[in-house]
């Protein structure tokens, strides 16, 4: 055999996108769930199957610039660690931030909490979890004493009852979701609580629409109900727990009785006491809760008022029986387990956890570690933007997009006097206010440990070459170490290094006060730790079990008892008013990872949504006098967003929601963050990201236009409204303009030269024109006064395929169609890429199921993902017949 035709080989490692932490086998080319990972069992969703068509080289950092000049790796280190000693000399170390993410390996997150807390001795270190997971992090601690999750994945399918809080599961963690699915049988209910009916509602029994930001008076009042039906566990209550009186009297003053709940929280009275019905009736209940408990000022409220209804009922840690907190981000619990928040030291030892700060610094060998706690988030770029901090090392996140108040948070880097930024993107937002950039290894590149929401540590394996001078994050940060003269404390050859070093830690002088203790795993060697299955902690001589926290209800407070937490009555902080009538929603999409870094990388996953778009009801569409399929501006205290406006009737009168992802790499106004406020969370310190306020008004378009330009030719166009859609062979954009425009003399600069084919019809406000180079379509402008007569792109990408354009073709460019109508329609299924035009003709051919469908086109019979949005059609059909 020749080595050229050797296969790559397949490489078992953990999907870099959502907290469930799914295990693949990936080569370069292909990405198929691994049937062994416990989190999928084999199963993957479109993110996951589309990871491989993400690695390309185009927009890599590649090389370390500094101060806007290549450089290598000796100089941009040193530059870095002279930022950063002369900082501490003339300001203190409090001077230098970190601010990091749930998207680092753990060695990287342990290796750069090490340095900033240990070394550099600056307590200002924070992470990107603290707009994620920080408000269930707090709960968590109240309740338990320790940031624990009791339960695991399989009580999502033991449950009989499962409850979905705040979590569009079905798209935001679909693997979950396929599993909660297919473990649906008679008797096993699911309720969905979120103001909008979403994908995830498809599985619901019953779905609470409920007033935003008002779920604290919804389990208050359970609570209520639960010791009003006498369905409260007294025994559990006597034996394991505290604070039941005050929580309950606290839940009677704020919610009382069930109409109070049902006028509170705008629900039908019927559904909140079905609710509650049957939650008092099934033991078995998991409560599973996301981004609409996390992300709100009266966040850790709302998470303790659901811990405290599992606690009054004993249903903590039991099979089938637990609140379960979903994590967003791949290590997001791997963060926390380092000590990545600002509030906590390492190893899930806080600052006040006795003894823990003269303990670290033991095991660290330094001498000292920050007195207290450093800065959150939200605080630490207010911090920033008053000059307090001269050196800001930002690592795998997008904080000029996913903070709110954008604009300040853009002026507050301005300001900073040295921004360090490492990515693997050279374009992003944040990197346009870097002073260094340094060029990290992605997914595929680098060798770690992730943890997943159910305390699964897995690893992530590398299967591809360091591109140009890219290197692993826990390099950089220790080679930067070595510059400040930290030799010792920072000579690690390879992660299994740091990974060992981190489990010492976890177990060091931790007489099972600490529940997170991976002792167990501290002497792996190389190969083992090369070889290593996936593995729940506590991982301890002692542990055997470790699916499950607390099942013999010893909990990690001082007296080992879990609390209650009374909960006062806290309505929305941010109620809409007369200048901003409108609540604004925030959230995922299903084929888009957060600032679209990666995903949008993959044309089949930005087919789905192509553009940033608005989701009204019909009837304020009506009201405000909006058109859907046509743009408006959302405007809030802070800025504003232009989308396509959607007709969502799943959405509650008075509130927007808006897609989080877009940014200024990738339309000209669509930054979500920009409509939100950075009100937080008095405990967590989490903004409210779910409830901003704004205004929304059409968006005067004289006309819309598509173009398609052969890949990377030169740009000479602007135009008002612009989003970039990627598309094999070509860029492309969706396009309109407020102004009347000569297309005539425009569109030179449009398409990069002459058109040979141009059509105009200036009645109807019509105009195309195609430009073609040796018969070959070069590029093509489609524009109109109606959005809904442009062609679809489908279509246009065919015509950039031929290698001779067709006189058919040709033809359908200046009609501006398909010249052979069998359009796909909008994207529903990105596995197979059937579109909806293609699923309802199906149904006109009498195929009357998701089955029967997935029989014919294929479609929902990958991950699923899609498999509510066809129902969707085959009831719209069903409707109009
Ligand atoms: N496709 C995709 N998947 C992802 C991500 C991604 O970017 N794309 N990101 C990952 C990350 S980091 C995270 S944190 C998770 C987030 O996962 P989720 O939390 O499931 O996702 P979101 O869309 O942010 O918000 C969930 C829901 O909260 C609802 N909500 C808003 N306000 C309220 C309220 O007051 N009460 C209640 N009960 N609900 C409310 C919203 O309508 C929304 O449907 O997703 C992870 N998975
Ligand atoms: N309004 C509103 N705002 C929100 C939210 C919301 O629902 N609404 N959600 C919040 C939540 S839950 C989250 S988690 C955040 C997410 O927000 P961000 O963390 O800002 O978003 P990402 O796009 O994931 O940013 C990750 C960056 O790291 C880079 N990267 C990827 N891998 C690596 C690596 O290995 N090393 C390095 N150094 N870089 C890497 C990527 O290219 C990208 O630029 O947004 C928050 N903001
Ligand atoms: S469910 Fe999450 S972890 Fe699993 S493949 Fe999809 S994005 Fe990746
Ligand atoms: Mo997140």
């Amino acid at each position: 055999m020749t080595g050229t035709n050797k296969k790559p080989a397949t490489v078992q490692t953990t999907c870099p996108y959502c907290g469930v932490g799914c295990g693949l086998s990936a080569t370069p080319s292909a990405t198929r769930g691994d049937e062994t990972h416990p989190a999928n069992l084999g199963r993957l969703c479109v993110k996951g199957s589309a990871l491989h068509e993400t690695l390309t080289p185009d927009g890599r950092l590649l090389r370390p610039v500094v101060h806007g000049r290549e450089s290598a790796w000796p100089q941009a280190v040193a530059e870095v660690a002279r930022r950063i000693r002369e900082s501490v000399a003339l300001h203190g170390p409090g001077s230098v931030a970190f601010y990091l993410s749930g998207q680092l390996l753990t060695e990287d997150y342990y290796v750069a909490n090490k340095l900033a807390k240990g070394f550099i001795r600056t307590p200002n270190v924070d992470t990107n979890s603290r707009l994620c997971m920080s408000s269930a992090v707090a709960a968590h601690k109240r309740a338990f004493g320790g940031d624990l999750v009791p339960g695991c994945y399989e009580d999502l399918e033991l449950a009989n009852l499962l409850v979905l809080a705040g979590s569009n599961a079905a798209w935001a963690h679909p693997v979950l979701y396929q599993r909660m699915q297919a473990s649906a049988r008679p008797g096993r209910r699911v309720v969905v609580i979120d103001p909008r009916k979403t994908a995830t509602s498809d599985l619901a029994d019953l779905h609470l629409a409920i007033r935003p930001g008002t779920d604290t008076v919804l389990f208050n009042g359970l609570l209520v109900w639960l010791a009003d039906q006498q369905t409260v566990d007294h025994g559990y209550l006597a034996d394991h727990c505290e604070g039941f009186d005050d929580s309950l009297s606290a839940a009677r003053s704020a919610a009382p009785s069930p109409e109070a709940v049902s006028r509170i929280c705008e629900l039908p009275l019927e559904d909140v006491i079905t609710f509650y019905r049957w939650f008092a009736e099934e033991q078995r209940t998991v409560t599973a809760f996301s981004q609409g408990i996390n992300q709100s000022s009266a966040g850790t409220d709302k998470g303790n008022a659901i811990i405290n209804c599992h606690l009054a009922t004993g249903r903590v840690g039991k099979p089938g029986a637990s609140p379960l907190s979903l994590t967003g981000q791949p290590n997001a619990m791997g963060g926390r387990e380092v000590g990545g928040l600002a509030n906590t030291l390492a190893a899930h030892m806080d600052y006040d956890s006795p003894g823990a700060r003269d303990r670290v610094a033991r095991f660290w060998e330094t001498e000292a570690v920050p007195d207290g706690p450093g800065m959150k988030a939200v605080d630490l770029f207010d911090a920033v933007e008053r000059g307090d901090i001269k050196v800001l090392w930002i690592m795998a996140t997008n904080p000029a997009v996913s903070l709110p108040e954008t604009h300040r948070i853009r002026r507050a880097l301005d300001l900073c006097p040295t921004v360090i930024v490492s990515d693997c993107v050279r374009d992003t937002d944040t990197a346009r206010h870097a002073d260094i950039l340094l060029p990290a290894a992605g997914w595929g590149e680098k060798d770690g440990t992730v943890t997943n929401s159910e305390r699964c540590i897995s690893r992530q394996r590398r299967f591809l070459p360091l591109p140009g001078e890219a290197r692993p994050d826990w390099w950089i940060v220790s080679a930067v170490a070595r510059a400040l003269g930290h030799q010792a404390g920072f000579d690690y050859e390879r992660p299994a290094d740091i990974f060992r070093e981190h489990a010492r830690l976890s177990g060091f002088e931790n007489a099972g006060q600490r529940f997170f203790d991976i002792s167990g795993l501290a002497e792996l060697s190389n190969e083992q730790y090369e070889l290593l299955e996936p593995v729940q902690w506590p991982v301890t001589a002692a542990a055997s079990d470790s699916r499950r926290l607390f099942t013999d209800g010893r909990f990690a407070t001082a007296n080992g008892r879990a609390r209650l937490i009374p909960i006062a009555s806290r309505l929305p902080a941010r109620n809409p008013n007369e200048a901003f009538p409108l609540i604004v929603n925030t959230g995922r999409i299903r084929d888009q990872w957060h600032t679209m870094t990666r995903t949008a990388r993959s044309s089949r996953l930005l087919a789905h949504r192509p553009e940033p778009f608005i989701e009204v009801h019909p009837e304020d569409i009506r009201a405000l006098s909006l058109t859907p399929g046509a743009l408006a501006t959302l405007k809030s205290a802070h800025g504003h967003f232009v989308g396509r406006v959607r007709s969502a009737p799943e959405q509650r009168r008075g509130e927007v929601f808006v897609p989080i992802h877009w940014n200024d790499q990738f339309t000209g106004q669509g930054l979500a963050t920009a409509l939100t406020d950075s009100l937080v969370d008095p405990i967590s310190g989490q903004p409210e990201a779910k409830q901003g306020r704004a205004t929304l008004t059409h968006w005067p378009a004289r006309w819309y236009g598509r173009l398609l330009v052969r890949r990377d030719r030169p740009k000479r166009w602007k135009a008002d409204y612009w989003a970039q859609q990627v598309l094999p062979d070509c860029d492309s954009w969706i396009v309109a303009g407020q102004c009347n425009m000569d297309w005539k003399s425009a569109v030179p600069d449009w398409l990069g030269g002459q058109p040979q084919l141009v059509m105009e019809d200036v009645r109807e406000g019509r105009f195309r024109a195609a430009r073609l180079r040796n018969g070959q379509l070069e590029a093509v402008l489609m524009v109109d006064r109606d959005p809904a007569a442009l062609p679809s792109v489908d279509w246009l990408v065919s015509c950039f395929s031929q290698p001779e354009l067709d006189e058919a073709s040709r033809r359908g460019l200046l009609a501006a169609k398909a010249v052979d109508g069998d359009d796909a329609g909008n994207l529903v299924c990105s596995c197979f890429q059937v579109g909806d035009r293609q699923i309802q003709q199906a149904i006109g051919r009498g195929a009357n199921s998701v089955d029967a469908l997935g029989r014919e086109l294929k479609c929902g019979t990958n991950c699923g993902s899609c498999v509510p949005e066809i129902r969707s059609l085959l009831v719209a059909a069903t409707e109009s017949v």
